[in-house]
């Protein structure tokens, strides 16, 4: 007879493994639990895609948790307030034009929104490198976080996609793969990275939108990623752009995804 010992360890394996083989071959691999990435895996799951999210530190979130100066409520515009709502975040009305937000349940409603519209969170897990074949980025190379962290010399695996998002923030770490590892020329005024501006919270928040595109044939930038590309400026602790800027990614990938 088995002890529960056993049966508890071979239950996590077996799910576990289970949930990674569902996921070796996704629609859509999001690199970073971050507020865009959410958003986008929220409603690129809500559509019907596969959709695996890939998160480096151990708890999803990204830059939400800390509110600014982890005094810990963040701002949103009154109509961005909407896709929290759809979460059922709540938000309180701030000087007419805006709300705010506890930052621990926007951090938790948004991972709980995205996990239960169907996208998987793989946390702990850092995104290495890139997939290119003929000219279209299809992949993700992976490694546990704690293994790149040790810098123990151990060889990743792949995780093959139909379209692939950077969401990983400041440093547009995929993108920067892309451009500089890959060689490949996207869609910004220079071909390559043009690198965020300091602060100008308006004009960042509008351009995080604008600047939410196909970067590459299988290869997209949301949130703070996005405006490292194409040089935009900015914003400190608003949210509302992040939001839109996932929701509009989803919103490019299932056009996109829907021609293939
Ligand atoms: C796996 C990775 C990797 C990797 C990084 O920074 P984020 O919160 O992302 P956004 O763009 O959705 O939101 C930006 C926002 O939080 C912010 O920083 C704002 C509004 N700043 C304004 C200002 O003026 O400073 O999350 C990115 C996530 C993080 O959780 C990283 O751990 C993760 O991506 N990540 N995950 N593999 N290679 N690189």
């Amino acid at each position: 007879m088995k002890v529960m010992e056993e049966t508890i360890s071979g239950a996590i394996v077996r799910r576990f493994f289970n949930k990674l083989e569902r996921h070796l071959s996704v629609d859509v691999a999001i690199v970073g639990a971050g507020p865009s990435g959410l958003v986008a895996a929220h409603d690129l799951a809500l559509a019907g895609y596969n959709v695996a999210v890939f998160e480096s530190k151990l708890a999803p979130g990204g830059g939400t948790w800390g509110g600014g100066m982890l005094m810990n409520e963040v701002v949103v515009q009154n109509d961005a307030a909407a896709i929290l709502h759809e979460f059922n975040i709540t938000t309180v009305p701030f000087d007419n034009q805006y709300q705010t937000v506890d930052a621990i349940e926007m951090a938790s409603g948004l991972i709980f929104g995205a996990r239960k519209a169907g996208a998987v969170i793989f946390n702990a897990v850092t995104v290495e490198d890139i997939a290119i074949h003929d000219g279209r980025v299809c992949g993700v190379v992976i490694n546990w976080n704690p293994v790149a962290r040790l810098g123990m010399h151990v060889d990743p695996i792949v995780i093959m996609c139909r379209a692939l998002v950077d969401g990983t923030g400041h440093p547009s770490e995929i993108v920067q793969k892309a451009v500089n590892k890959a060689g490949v020329t996207i869609d910004s005024p220079t071909g390559g990275i043009l690198g965020e501006k300091p602060m100008w919270m308006e004009d960042g928040e509008r351009t995080t939108v604008e600047n939410t595109k196909r970067l590459y044939p299988g290869l997209y930038a949301s949130g703070m990623a996005a405006n490292n590309v194409q040089g935009g400026f900015r914003m400190g602790p608003i949210f509302g752009g992040m939001f839109k800027s996932g929701r509009k990614i989803a919103q490019l990938i299932s056009a996109d995804l829907s021609h293939d």
